[in-house]
Parts: structure tokens; C-alpha cells; sequence
């Protein structure tokens, strides 16, 4: 499949509400997604980077820098995923930018001779189960009516974002309110230190699935220490960036499940490495997310239809995020996403809505 063309569009995605985690608040997504053009019709990526570095180091400028200065000009003359993502090796890290450009080849790919994402990557079921990631708030009772209306519209799944200050009172009020039958989890997205553990570990009273990321992204020897002053599992998230990254924790003892985000590690292949590794080493995944549109939703929701994703993900529907998604939006039926079936990603752009948001756009010719 030769690459005529390169475009990098960016778009402002107003957030139905602001989304607040332990490294800041966000009231829009800022995006950038990337359309593969070929002689047989296009493919799209969305870049998962924010707009600062904050969740980790890449941000959205620094992703287009490093699309339009290196990885887009390193495309093999013959693109499939494959030999893109030998292509890109080369160049260290970018992994958020490399995820785009790799996406967006392969739906182009797959979109051209008709398979989905799903099928492509070996999806074993037609609909997955959703949790909701649920901000930190500014009081309790809100925190309560927040989840309350998750739960209503059917979220089988609750995964609450702490901080210090923010972590036992919400909890211990969301298990009191909504039961012990609810599956709850927390993220602290590296907000504690192992001087933590003994308040961490009186999260341990409250039968959590899981403790997401309590400590800093590159510390898995601090991590396998704290897994064994808790009884709560402890998965990883911003430390797992690679398929070795994986194998590493699960052979220290610093995770006993693992969140993987195709962003994050670089694409879907990476991504589906990480599954089978885990799958191998008996270590239970789910699908993360970062507040993706449509696009990024739909190759997500296939990945979260692979057999070792055994937990529910952070795949929401459209609605938990934005008023208007840049797709058909996905809609939660009996707390499920349908796992899309069509050609490649299985969901297009809306030309109007696309046009609407778009706040810049740069054609690199090939
Ligand atoms: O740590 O999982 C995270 C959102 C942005 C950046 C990091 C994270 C998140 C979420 C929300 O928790 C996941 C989602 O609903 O897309
Ligand atoms: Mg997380």
C-alpha cells in the first residue's frame, strides 16, 4: 500500500465536564489525529498525547513535532503496520505519536480489504463490559450523585481517581452508598510515595479490584515493595509502556494486572503483546482509556474484545465525555460498547462535526 499523503488535523473537544486527576484538570480535549491517504482510500489514527506533559512526557505539540519532523518522513515507500512500527524503532519513545501514525496505516490497511480491527487483532466477542473513570471532586455528596448517575445508566464498573487527601472518605462513602456488590477500583495516577503504604493499606478494608499506578511511573522496585504490604492488587499504568516493561513487573511482583492503552505503548501491535504476554503469565488486563473520541474509542473497544481483557475498561460511551462526538457516537446498551464490525476501525469521522472542531490542519505530501 503506497502513502500518498499525510494529513495532521487538530481538534478542540469541549468535555461535558471538567476531568480532574492528581495531575491537573481537564475541560477540553485537545487532539490530533492523523489520515493516512492512499490509492485506495484513507485510514485514521488518533494521537492520545495531552495537551502538557503531565500524565506522561509527551504532549500534543511535541507529537506533531515529531510526526511531521521524523516519523512521518521514516514511512516505508510499502506501508503495513509492521513495517511502520520497524520503521519508527529507530527513533526513542514518542510512543503516543507512533501510536497515531501505526493506527491510522493499519485501518487504511484493513479498511481496504474489508476486515475489522476486531477480527484483525482476534477479538473473541461482539460487545464488551464498561467501567467509568470518575474525577476527583470538590465534596463527597457530589462525588455520591456523580457515580449514582454512572450506575444508573448502567456502568458495570467504577474506578475512582485519588490523590492524598482525597482517597479513604471517597471511598469509604461510595462503598457505603452503592454496596459491596459494586466493582470499584482507584487510580492515583503516581500521586503517592511508599511512605504511603500504611494509609494504602487501609484501602485494603474496602474489597477493591485493584490499585491503579499509586507510584511513580518509573519505579517498579518501589511498586513490588508496596504489593506486599497490600492485600489490594496493584496494577500498572503510565509504568507500563512497552512489552518488556510488562514482562519486568510481572517478574518483580510490581503488578498483578495491567492496564493497557494502545497509546501508551506505542499501538495496537504493542498492545496486543502485552495482552499475550499477560495472558501467558496468567495476569489479568483491561482497557485503558484517555478520553478518546470515537476514533480512538472504536480500535480500543476492539482491543477490549480480546479473551485476556477479563476486567471491565475504561471504554465509557461518547456521552460520558463529550456533547458531540466527532462519530456515530458509541452508546452503552446493558452496560456494553458493541464492538464495531465494519472495515477496518468500523466508524468514520462526521465531515460536519470534523469541520466544526478542527482548529488546525497540515497536509505533508509523500
Ligand atoms: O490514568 O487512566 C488514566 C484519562 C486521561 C489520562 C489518564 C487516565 C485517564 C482516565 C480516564 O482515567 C479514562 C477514560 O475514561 O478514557
Ligand atoms: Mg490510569
Amino acid at each position: 500500500m503506497k502513502i500518498t499523503g499525510i494529513e495532521l488535523r487538530r481538534i478542540a473537544m469541549p468535555l461535558r465536564s471538567p476531568f480532574r486527576t492528581s495531575f491537573g484538570v481537564e475541560t477540553a480535549r485537545d487532539v490530533l489525529l492523523v489520515r493516512v491517504v492512499t490509492p485506495e482510500g484513507e485510514g485514521w489514527g488518533e494521537c492520545v498525547a495531552m495537551s502538557e506533559p503531565r500524565y506522561c512526557s509527551e504532549y500534543v505539540d511535541g507529537a506533531a513535532d515529531v510526526l511531521r519532523r521524523f516519523l512521518v518522513p521514516a514511512l516505508p515507500a510499502v506501508a503495513d503496520a509492521h513495517a511502520v512500527r520497524r520503521a519508527l524503532r529507530p527513533f526513542k519513545g514518542h510512543r503516543m505519536a507512533k501510536a497515531a501514525l501505526e493506527t491510522a496505516v493499519l485501518d487504511a490497511r484493513l479498511r481496504a480489504s474489508g476486515q475489522s480491527f476486531g477480527t484483525y487483532l482476534g477479538a473473541e466477542r461482539d460487545r464488551v463490559p464498561c467501567g467509568v473513570s470518575v474525577g476527583i471532586m470538590d465534596s463527597v455528596p457530589e462525588l455520591l450523585d456523580t457515580v449514582a448517575g454512572f450506575v444508573d445508566e448502567g456502568y458495570v464498573r467504577v474506578k475512582l481517581k485519588i490523590e492524598p487527601g482525597w482517597d479513604l472518605a471517597p471511598v469509604r462513602a461510595v462503598r457505603e452508598r452503592f454496596g459491596d456488590e459494586l466493582l470499584l477500583q482507584v487510580d492515583a495516577n503516581a500521586a503517592y510515595t511508599l511512605a504511603d503504604a500504611r494509609r494504602l493499606a487501609e484501602l485494603d478494608a474496602f474489597g477493591l479490584l485493584l490499585i491503579e499506578q499509586p507510584l511513580a511511573d518509573d519505579d517498579l522496585v518501589q511498586h513490588a515493595a508496596l504489593a506486599k504490604r497490600l492485600r489490594t492488587p496493584v496494577c500498572l499504568d503510565e509504568s507500563i509502556e512497552s512489552a518488556r516493561d510488562a514482562a519486568a513487573a510481572i517478574t518483580l511482583g510490581a503488578a498483578s494486572v495491567i492496564n493497557i492503552k494502545p497509546g501508551r505503548v506505542g499501538g495496537c501491535l504493542e498492545a496486543k503483546a502485552i495482552h499475550d504476554l499477560c495472558v501467558a503469565h496468567g495476569v489479568p488486563v483491561w482497557c485503558g482509556g484517555m478520553l478518546e473520541t470515537g476514533l480512538g474509542r472504536a480500535a480500543n473497544v476492539a482491543l477490549a474484545a480480546l479473551p485476556g481483557f477479563r476486567l471491565p475498561g475504561d471504554t465509557s460511551a461518547s456521552g460520558r465525555y463529550f456533547a458531540t462526538d466527532i462519530t456515530e457516537p458509541f452508546e452503552l446498551a446493558d452496560g456494553h460498547l458493541d464492538v464495531p464490525t465494519g472495515a477496518g476501525l468500523g466508524v468514520d469521522p462526521l465531515p460536519e462535526v470534523l469541520d466544526r472542531v478542527t482548529t488546525a490542519r497540515e497536509w505533508i505530501r509523500l
